[in-house]
């Protein structure tokens, strides 16, 4: 099953390690063939290559569109070499055979990441390209096919290890690459141009990626699992840099990725923390520093931000960072870290700081995937805002400008968290947080509760609802999730109405004083 490579057709767009992979190639004997943008590198390096056009008798054309779709190309990519009729059409048509194909794609996804108008996008949609990568990859019997700048080193070893030929499994391997890449550019064209012309439900749909790291293992122990990433280039937990600490678990990843789009929502604002364990906040908080943002988010619910995930929307600084160590914390995740904070993680091996450069942009747009048995969902990512001009005061009370402010920032909060959300806030922090309860006069009593618990453990007379605001991710079905607010302290609400009952929810309301707004927008999240 070992096949040597004598001649090798290099069309690459990513030109990085090119030169080393064709010197080898060259060294080891191999003829080279290229086209327009390759050829000029390759020459210019003083290698010895015919340009593809020699070999078709075509000039490349139209901008380049046409430059390897020919069948003096595909006709020796495809030949199968132990076939008498295929040796007799080449032998015909003085088809040569293309042992090796290394080709990277036109870079679409990235041209699209960056936000190119629509027709770069369109000139970046690589055709011959992927036509030549999918023949390769179909004879991969004979023919080795390399679409990644990564696999030129393993190539090499391939070829140095047996006498400058390929085995069978290493050709199927690349092969198998080779299809999910041009899968994955499929879905990357397909995608963006459904977003293009708003159509909300194309035939097909596929969810594609490339691998970033195996894990070692998924949600529980007995799960394998990969981390991929989608192409977009969303600062998060995909794109951070890591300076110290272990790999990240599934888990881990899952957790930073929620603390951080939840931060993001308070990009160019006052300094904000969260803090999360199981993908629900245990306390985020805005401040006048980064210190007491932590300081202040860490104290809505000490017992569960041990080992927690903690996220900032500003440098990390070296005040923040002594706080942050002085209990055990699984990751840090911010745009950047002073020196002085990484000095001071560095005594703390097994603490995770991760860095971005830059936030995530909360209103942008994307979609969102979800698995169901038989099939999968998909949706808009949640990128909702209200501003406080869309909100309707339902009270005969409106709520006070500090109330105003505090509901503001319930409602960003309760956004992330896991339906039946309630938040309590007070003065910019979360005193108590109710997630995923499937009653959401549970979340009311279950937020009170772990408030009352927080005040007792602090030594505080009352408790920390005490003139607090709340925060309902949809609306109160009934009275009796705002009354237990009320009894709790709560003085406003923000939450989106529309229950059939919201007139005697308003009603309990105003014989409680209360302050409530609806925003008419849900925040579902599950
Ligand atoms: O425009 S294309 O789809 N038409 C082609 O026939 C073709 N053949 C190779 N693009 C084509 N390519 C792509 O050109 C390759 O996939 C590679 O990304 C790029 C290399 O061009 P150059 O060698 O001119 O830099």
């Amino acid at each position: 099953n070992l096949v040597p490579i004598g001649r090798a057709l290099i069309s690459v767009s990513d030109k990085s390690g090119l030169l080393e992979l064709a010197r080898a190639l060259d060294a080891q004997g191999v003829e080279l063939i290229s086209t327009g943008g390759t050829s000029i590198m390759l020459r210019a390096a003083g290698l010895k290559v015919r340009d593809v056009a020699d070999v078709t008798g075509f000039p490349e054309m139209m901008d380049g569109r046409v430059k390897t779709l020919h069948p003096m190309v595909h006709g020796g990519l495809l030949a199968l070499r132990d076939d008498d009729e295929h040796l007799v059409a080449m032998a015909a048509h003085g088809i040569e055979p293309i042992d090796l194909l290394v080709v990277n794609l036109y870079p679409f996804e990235e041209t699209v990441a960056k936000g190119a108008d629509h027709a770069t996008c369109i000139e970046n949609i690589d055709i011959g390209g992927p036509a030549m990568i999918r023949a390769a990859a179909k004879n991969h019997k004979f023919v080795t096919v390399v679409t990644d700048p990564a696999d030129y080193g393993p190539l090499l070893d391939q070829m140095r290890a047996h006498d400058g030929a390929t085995t069978l499994a290493f050709r199927q391997k690349l092969a198998l690459t080779a299809y999910a890449r041009t899968a994955a550019y499929d879905t990357a064209v397909s995608t963006w141009l459904a977003g293009e012309i708003k159509e909300p439900t194309p035939r097909y749909r596929s969810f594609a990626g490339k691998l970033a790291q195996p894990l070692r293992y998924g949600e529980n122990p007995h799960q394998a699992a990969a981390f991929y990433l989608d192409g977009s280039r969303r600062p998060g937990v995909a794109t951070a840099r890591q300076w110290q600490g272990k790999e990240l678990s599934y888990n881990n990843i899952n957790d930073t990725d929620a603390a951080f789009e939840l931060v993001a929502e308070f990009a160019g604002g006052a300094p904000a923390c969260a803090i999360i364990k199981h993908a629900n906040p245990c306390g985020v908080a805005t401040a006048a520093t980064l210190t007491e943002a932590y300081q202040r988010a860490y104290q809505c619910d000490q017992t569960s931000a041990f080992g927690g995930i903690v996220a900032l929307n500003q440098v990390l600084d070296g005040a923040t960072a002594e706080e942050i160590v002085k209990i055990f914390t699984e990751v840090v995740i911010a745009p950047d870290a002073t020196e002085e904070a990484k000095a001071v993680f560095a005594g703390k091996k097994n603490l995770r700081l991760l860095t971005t450069g830059a936030l995530p942009d909360a209103k942008a747009g994307g979609l969102a995937f979800k698995q169901v048995a038989g099939g999968f969902l998909v949706q808009d990512r949640d990128a909702g805002h209200v501003a406080p001009s869309d909100l309707k005061v339902v009270t005969r009370r409106a709520p006070s400008d500090a109330e105003m402010r505090d509901l503001m920032f319930a409602w960003t909060v309760a956004k992330h968290v896991k339906s039946n959300a309630i938040i309590y806030v007070r003065d910019g922090a979360t005193v108590g947080v109710g997630a995923g309860q499937m009653s959401r006069v549970d979340s009311t009593r279950i937020a009170a509760r772990k408030a009352q618990d927080m005040a007792e453990a602090l030594g505080l007379a009352g408790p920390l609802t005490k003139g607090s605001v709340v925060a309902s991710d949809a609306f109160f079905p009934f009275a009796d999730g705002l009354i237990t607010a009320a009894e709790a302290g709560a003085t406003a609400i923000i939450q989106p109405g529309g229950s059939m009952r919201d007139d005697e929810v308003i009603a309990a309301a105003d014989e409680r004083g209360l302050a409530m707004v609806f925003t008419g927008m849900r925040h579902f999240r599950h």
